[in-house]
């Protein structure tokens, strides 16, 4: 007997339709935009677009907002020869006819109001995570698969849009993203179902593993290996969750905060793991930023984080996530900015740290005085009682 084979095709003729529309746009300029710390999934997708509208005469640009300094991430965009663009104030949005947003509604990126600004109409959203408000773009695909690469191969796959050619370059390298993005977005396959693992076995027919392998056995730097030792040290652990933070985090390091993460969730007896530090970017203000990854399927970690941390000042959530991850983004108002005086930082630091600690045990309902662990001096409960901290944005990493 045969064995059941899911089909690796979208559903409602969406091939089709996207077919139809970018023939309509055929020898055009377009923006794909993507979030501002770009992974994997929204690489590759964003790679897949640019590959398909190729087809249509159309020509694109990647642009982010934000940073790329994973290492895997790094590697990816080296090895498989993709050209982004990091968004400058000076990057000239003139001359582009649409924009579209893949892995993203528009909620993680902050060129989302630039574009608008600028007029330049919403062509596509193709995204896989909770739908969101805000943008009326033609053509919406927005589906609760394992990784917004899932929906661009069913793409492919059809055969409407794009036919990979086994053996051509470009197409290795399209294929080989994709599967990096699936196999990334789904923890190496550990939360893959039958779509992902279909989506999966199409693309190993034109992916190259051997580059797949290169991009993946990355090793960490020592900012990850020393963010990952911080977490370690700091970590309070009580009810299954473990909660670290790690100080202040270089920006170039700032991905160290989901590595650590992920590490800590290797722990016995830990289904939830926290890791949050103040990250100084260069050119935004010092924030705290925050990872969250679980094994407990039961736990809904945008609704956990959007309980435990509240809303700033505009009314935006600190915190987000979708299935098994999420994190958070709290700017620090009127205590932003560099102070050299060791006394002063870690003062803030402190009040930082014990705040959101306690926020996200109480949210999960756990008293942590029972297992507390001393991190360093406290100095009471004299804290002020200030969450509302200015342009705070939320993104899942
Ligand atoms: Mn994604």
């Amino acid at each position: 007997m045969e064995p059941s084979r899911a089909p690796v095709l979208p559903p409602d003729h969406l091939a089709e339709q996207l077919r139809a529309l970018l023939s309509e746009h055929e020898g055009e300029r377009h923006l794909v935009v993507i979030q501002d710390f770009p992974d994997p999934d929204a690489i590759s997708c964003a790679m897949a677009y640019g590959e398909i509208a190729h087809e249509f005469g159309i020509t694109s640009d990647i642009l982010y907002g934000g940073g790329i300094s994973h290492p895997e991430n790094l590697a990816l965009v080296n090895l498989l020869e993709i050209d982004l663009v990091r968004y400058s104030d000076d990057f000239p949005l003139d001359g582009y006819s649409a924009a579209v947003f893949v892995d993203n509604q528009g909620t993680t990126t902050r060129l989302t109001d630039k574009v608008l600004a600028k007029g330049i109409p919403v062509l596509a959203v193709i995204d896989h995570h909770a739908p969101q408000e805000g943008l009326d773009p033609v053509f919406r695909d927005v589906r609760p698969v394992g990784a917004a690469a899932v929906l661009f191969t069913e793409y492919l796959a059809s055969g409407e849009l794009l036919q990979l050619v086994p053996g051509k370059p470009r197409h290795i390298r399209l294929a080989t993203a994709l599967m990096h993005g699936i196999h990334s977005e789904t923890s190496g396959f550990l939360h893959a179902g039958e779509t992902e693992y279909a989506a999966a076995a199409w693309l190993s027919g034109y992916a190259d593993h051997s580059l797949l392998e290169n991009v993946l056995c990355v090793q960490k730097s020592h900012g990850t290996m020393d963010t990952i030792r911080a977490a370690l040290g700091e970590r309070v652990i009580h009810g299954g969750l473990s909660i670290a933070g790690v100080g202040f985090v270089r920006w170039a390091d700032r991905d160290a905060i989901p590595q650590a993460a992920d590490f800590l969730l290797t722990e016995e007896n830990v289904r939830t793991a926290v890791v949050f530090g103040i990250v100084d970017p260069r050119d935004r203000r010092e924030s705290v930023i925050g990872s969250l990854r679980t094994s407990d399927t039961t736990l809904s970690v945008d609704a956990f984080l959007k309980a435990a941390l509240g809303k700033d000042g505009n009314g935006r959530y600190y915190g987000g996530g979708r299935f098994r991850a999420g994190g958070f983004e709290i700017d620090l108002g009127f205590l932003a900015g560099f102070n050299s005086d060791p006394a002063q930082r870690r003062a803030k630091w402190e009040l930082f740290e014990r705040r959101i600690r306690e926020s996200l045990f109480a949210a999960a309902g756990l008293d942590e005085t029972a297992s507390e662990v001393e991190i360093g001096t406290r100095s009471g409960s004299s804290f002020p009682d200030n969450r509302r901290g200015g342009d705070a944005g939320k993104d899942a990493h």
